[in-house]
């Protein structure tokens, strides 16, 4: 068994996310980027909401690039792992589902806006984050601890200020809204990078603020896993600026632990 400790669970709770811990050889995990990345080709991405109408299916003949393990043995067994099913089920309960299976790859100077997963506004999960390819904690992601715990989210700033999926990469100006939002904070939370090398992983809650911003000279190759109790319903959002569409076809989920008593997702075989 696999155990947080009681220090890992208050940092979980009061931070929003804990680790690193080690999960696979630095080379095992680099080894999973041509199969992360043979999965995305086949996979189809999220939309602009003027690109989407309600109430059509976007996903019948084409996996959602977050179904990443439903497509690859090598992909659905790391999601099996010990090491972080273990943990996850202390978190959420001993019956799970993963729901996620994502390439998170990024180029030189490319940066992710500041964001939190969207999918958690609607069912309760938690996220894990391994780094797979050029992962150092120069790399890794960034994320604003303690901020899951916040009344507004950078989505929020997003919806007031009209912008876009490729605005609010910058830690000052999200730094600025948050403040403006909420002048009951009185001291300026510190944004930091997950202390997380290839191989080595973080669980957080989806609800945590983060971003990415690959400062290297290389390609940077993270997979994200998501997990949550079969009770919860989960779908395929279409859209990730708000209001969120959702398609109207489910996706498919791995049972990983114990039982699925609720029948409400579309549980596969691990491929
Ligand atoms: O790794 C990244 O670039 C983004 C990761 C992310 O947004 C997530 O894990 O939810």
């Amino acid at each position: 068994m696999f155990r947080l400790g009681a220090a890992e669970l208050d940092q979980f709770e009061h931070q929003g996310w804990v680790g690193p811990f080690p999960l696979l050889e630095a080379g095992e995990a680099r080894a999973l980027e041509p199969e992360l990345a043979r999965c995305f080709g086949e996979s189809r991405g999220y939309f602009y909401p003027a690109d989407v109408r309600d109430g059509d299916c976007y996903y019948a003949d084409t996996p959602w690039f977050q179904s990443l393990h439903t497509l690859s043995p090598s992909l659905a067994k790391v999601g099996r792992r010990p090491e972080v099913v273990d943990r996850v089920a202390q978190l959420l309960g001993e019956d799970l589902i993963q729901w996620g299976g994502i390439r998170f790859e990024q180029a030189p100077k490319e940066r992710l806006l500041w964001h939190t997963d969207t999918e958690y506004d609607y069912w309760h999960g938690i996220s894990v984050w391994l780094g797979v390819q050029n992962v150092t904690p120069e790399t890794a992601l960034k994320i604003l601890p303690g901020s899951h715990r916040f009344k507004t989210t950078p989505e929020d700033y997003q919806q007031k200020h009209g912008l876009d999926l490729t605005q609010m990469v910058d830690d000052d100006q999200m730094l600025e809204e948050l403040q403006r939002a909420n002048p009951e904070l009185d001291a300026q939370p510190t944004v930091m990078r997950v202390p997380v090398s290839d191989g080595e992983f973080v669980l957080f809650n989806g609800k945590l603020w983060h971003a990415s911003h690959n400062p290297g000279t290389a390609e940077r190759v993270a997979m994200g896993m998501r997990y949550s109790t079969p009770d919860q319903r989960i779908r395929i959002p279409l859209t990730y600026l708000h209001p969120v569409i959702f398609d109207p076809s489910l996706p498919p989920c791995l049972l990983v632990r114990g039982e699925d008593r609720f029948g409400v997702n579309r549980i596969v075989e691990a491929p």
